[in-house]
């Protein structure tokens, strides 16, 4: 088995990420996407109507940015390319060029994707893995999954989607760390003001305290 440079595999899943402790976001009795941006009209997809839309499978690797990666995962969902051309494409506004797309989670977290990376053939809306509706851990009642970048792009619990004809500002823009804008596993781009590999030993050591933190937040921790 082959990783991305820097990545090491883990036991299981782990969930993980910038909500910590917190508990995962409420899953609503009626789910929708909203979809923004550059469009003649807003659109609003239920999740229900989204999973009528031709599903994909994906079988892949998922690759934190702070080096832990779960192996052989098999996701279910639809493709986010098959959402765009059907439901985003045809509503876009005549004279817009769209070049980078937010994915935002219930909990508000955000993810700022560019076009041709949300558009590759691998990056899917998913409501299924290995075998089972998508658990609050993981980003119910859907996520995004780009398993070709690092997780930090595949924001959980999904609930709205932005469309935009520039690099919309982000938070983390002025910091050293702030992350890559390709976020590609395979080129190890990490960072966008440093080298993927100069970080390792400082998530390495991240590792084990946010997992505590996430695994405390967890649906399933007795409380
Ligand atoms: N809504 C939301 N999505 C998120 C995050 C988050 O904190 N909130 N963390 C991101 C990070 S950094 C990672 S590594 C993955 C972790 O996914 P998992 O909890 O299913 O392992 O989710 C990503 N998507
Ligand atoms: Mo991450």
């Amino acid at each position: 088995m082959t990783l991305p440079p820097g990545q090491r595999a883990v036991a299981g899943f782990p969930r993980f990420g910038t909500h910590l402790h917190h508990p995962p976001p409420p899953v609503p009795a009626d789910p929708v996407i909203e979809i923004g941006g550059a469009l003649t009209e807003a659109i609003t997809l239920s999740v229900s109507d989204l999973a009528k839309l031709p599903r994909q499978e994906l079988g892949a690797d998922f690759h934190c940015v702070a080096g832990w990666s779960a192996t052989d995962l098999l996701w279910e969902g639809v493709a986010f390319e098959a959402l765009y051309r059907t439901q985003v494409e045809p509503r876009l506004k005549p004279d817009a060029s769209i070049s980078h797309v937010v994915f935002e989670g219930l909990d508000g977290y955000r993810s700022i994707v560019v076009l041709e990376d949300a558009l590759a053939d691998d990056v899917l809306i998913a409501d299924r893995l290995d075998g089972s509706s998508l658990d609050s851990d993981h980003g119910a009642p859907v996520r995004l999954v780009s398993p070709g970048q690092y997780g930090f792009v595949s924001t959980k619990h999904l609930c709205r989607i932005e469309l935009h004809t520039s690099q919309p500002p982000d938070t983390d823009g002025w910091s050293p760390i702030a992350s890559h804008h390709r976020a590609r596993v395979w080129q190890e781009e990490r960072h966008r003001h440093l080298p993927g590999r100069v970080v390792r030993p400082f998530y390495r050591a991240l590792i084990g305290p946010i997992r505590a933190l996430s695994a405390r937040g967890s649906h399933y921790w007795p409380r």
